[in-house]
């Protein structure tokens, strides 16, 4: 699945760019793992991005996926290119429908679960402390936990299925929203099961998918790591991980203010 056995960037090969930490970097990543797709990974945080990644990334944000023929910065825009370029695994449901609802869930798993769980409570508790050395803004935090997450669960609640994925085999739509409450574990949000049984079982069920599996020791060792030290913990730990990185040693804020 990982192509790591040199240091040499595979010619024609896929670069990923942007961080283990980032649940739209996993989408990616896990979308690519299914697709039987190696890649090689530039870790970085998107706060550390070089003068060279704002250019790959006008919003300076992760991931950008650079390949042979393209340079894309939008998690969706490189699920989709992957899908149109690689068929052979498709991860979008067959009929219209299903794949007008697969999106649907994908975007409000990239909007409103993004906003909750990435803006208002990863960020606080994590980026805020070790990007820009802040305490966390508890009226943000309080309301992400009490408000915002259980209004998304109750609606995720009346759309997962009870058993399996949401369209058969393991999805985009599967594979987005997943991604999300993987940041919300490693915020030590844990989802109430008594009250959303539904969304409780099915997550800790996709994020049990090998797809995912792959990359846990990879996102816990940084989570761990003091971020100026990602690139080279990860190498040892056998991370992918690519010959030039777009990193920076200074974090600069980011383009858009959410
Ligand atoms: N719509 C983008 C959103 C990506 C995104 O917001 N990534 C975050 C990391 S989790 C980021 O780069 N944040 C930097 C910033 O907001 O300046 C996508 O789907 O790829």
């Amino acid at each position: 699945m990982h192509r790591s056995e040199d240091d040499t960037e595979p010619a024609g090969g896929i670069t990923v760019v942007g961080s283990y930490l980032s649940p739209y970097v996993r989408k990616v990543l896990v979308c690519l793992a299914l697709k039987g797709l190696p890649y090689r990974i530039d870790p970085i945080v998107p706060f550390y991005g070089n003068d060279t990644f704002a250019h790959l990334s006008p919003l300076r944000r992760v991931p950008v996926l650079i390949d042979d023929q393209v340079t894309l910065a939008d998690s969706t825009v490189i699920c989709e290119y992957l899908e149109e370029r690689y068929p052979a695994v498709p991860l979008l449901p067959h009929s219209p429908p299903q794949r007008a609802r697969a999106r649907w869930l994908e975007e409000y798993a990239d909007s409103r679960l993004g906003e909750a769980l990435i803006w208002h409570l990863f960020n606080q508790v994590v980026i805020r402390r070790f990007v820009w050395g802040e305490p966390p803004d508890e009226q943000v935090l309080r309301k992400a936990r009490e408000r915002e997450i259980p209004q998304a669960l109750d609606y995720l609640e009346s759309q997962l299925p009870a058993d399996g994925c949401l369209f058969g085999p393991i999805g985009v739509a599967d594979v987005a929203l997943a991604a999300f409450f993987r940041n919300a574990v490693l915020s030590r949000y844990a989802i109430d099961a008594a009250r959303w049984p539904i969304s409780a079982a099915y997550v800790v069920r996709v994020l049990g998918h090998a797809a995912f599996e792959s990359l846990r020791t990879f996102e816990d060792l940084s989570a761990r790591t003091p971020i100026l030290h990602h690139r080279a913990a990860l190498q040892a730990a056998g991370a992918p991980i690519s010959k030039h990185s777009f990193g920076t040693s200074t974090p600069r804020r980011g383009v858009l203010e959410i």
